[in-house]
């Protein structure tokens, strides 16, 4: 082969995987698109292998979807920090629940399982729905139904040792920490009731005389005896280990782009707890248009922001990858000082970046021009991330 022809070949060859110059210094790249690409959160290397080895596969390789469903389905059976699938994260009755989004980027449909007891293949069951009904959300004991009658497994308990060890700590440290604020009692386990109304079917014999023959309610009537603080010790309960989803996103080799999230949410929630895992624009957000986002951290006060919306929304009006993941984080931080958590961003090109708050924070990246998975880690509110 001549070395014109052998030019033109290598030409073709970059142009059909799409490659581009890495940068480095933060995993961005530029110009030209990298993928097929996948990035994960946290380094959750074989999850981001498995969905690797759909997306790269030879000719057109697999579906972004596909390859997202294998990611996040290769955690939850690896149980990923044991906050992602069974056998994580007991809720205050010692159950272990799940939440879990696909988004299609191409056609933007999305499904998701909220609380969903009793069946351990969260990304799956989010899967059939955003591809067997019109809605876009299942929660609880409905979910699992749908998910069983639907083909997966279950009913099967998600609890682990671990779970039931856990828990049974946390009984014995008197339910400290919690997700309860302004309740009492506080300092134990409950049930609680709020600081300014009395518990269901009480009675007061001075003040109720007082309220009859007054005929009104009066505010506040507890606050004598309301000597215990409230348990408000979220920020306390939130933390690297008992608190990570895997958010992941991917550009197949025809440049369709899909996100997923699988979670078992936050160590002792509340029974009925949705994170952000299943909350469109929250944890994940992709559009083919534009690029993706994927979103970890403490979903509670993420989801009053939908992070995710956010920074592909910036980056659709021209905000680059790592400027909108800043953006996106600082938003929060400006209202909420203390929380944790993290965005990745990535352009419809494969050009990523993340910011954090509160937490160092990491993500997994896997294109054509790296051997294997490498781990970007990116420090603490608006940082630039580095290798
Ligand atoms: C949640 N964001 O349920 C999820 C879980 C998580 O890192 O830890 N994300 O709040």
């Amino acid at each position: 082969m001549g070395r014109g022809s052998a030019l033109l070949l290598l030409g073709f060859l970059l142009l059909r995987l799409n490659w581009g110059l890495a940068v480095g210094g933060g995993g961005a790249e530029e110009e030209g698109g990298v993928f097929p690409v996948v990035v994960s959160t946290w380094p959750f290397l074989d999850a981001v292998r498995a969905a690797w080895e759909v997306v790269a596969a030879g000719g057109a390789g697999g579906s972004a979807v596909d390859a997202v469903v294998a990611g996040c389905s290769a955690c939850e059976v690896l149980r990923c920090d044991g906050t992602v699938g069974p056998g994580g994260s007991p809720d205050e009755n010692g159950e272990t629940t799940l939440d879990a989004l696909i988004m299609n980027g191409t056609t933007m449909e999305i499904g998701a399982v909220a609380a969903m007891r009793y069946v351990k293949d969260g990304i799956k069951a989010a899967k059939l729905v955003m591809e067997y009904t019109d809605h876009t959300l299942l929660v609880g004991e409905k979910a699992t139904a749908f998910a069983i009658s639907m083909g997966l497994a279950g009913p099967t308990n998600l609890s682990s040792p671990e779970s039931i060890e856990k828990w049974t700590n946390w009984r014995l440290n008197h339910c400290q920490p919690n997700f309860w604020k302004n309740v009492v009692p506080a300092g134990i386990c409950g049930p609680y009731h709020p600081v300014n109304i009395p518990p269901f079917g009480f009675k007061d014999p001075v003040k109720g005389t007082v309220e009859e023959t007054q005929g009104a309610t009066c505010q506040g009537w507890l606050q004598s005896d309301n000597v215990l603080e409230p348990t408000n010790s979220h920020f306390k309960s939130v933390n690297r280990h008992n608190h990570d989803t895997i958010s992941m996103a991917v550009i197949d080799k025809m440049g369709h782009i899909a996100v997923g999230t699988s979670t078992n949410g936050a160590t002792f929630k509340i029974p009925g707890r949705v994170g952000d895992g299943p909350i469109p624009g929250s944890s994940a957000y992709g559009d083919d248009e534009v690029g993706a986002c994927g979103a970890t951290g403490d979903g509670d006060i993420m989801m009053r922001f939908l992070p995710c919306y956010q920074v592909v929304e910036s980056m659709r009006q021209g905000m680059e990858p790592r400027d909108a993941a800043m953006d996106a984080i600082s938003r929060i931080a400006r209202k909420y000082p203390d929380f944790i958590g993290a965005v990745f961003a990535m352009n419809k090109k494969g050009v990523h970046a993340g910011a954090c708050h509160g937490w160092t924070f990491q993500y997994s990246v896997r294109n054509f021009s790296m051997q294997d998975v490498e781990v970007i880690t990116v420090t603490p509110y608006m940082a630039r991330p580095q290798k």
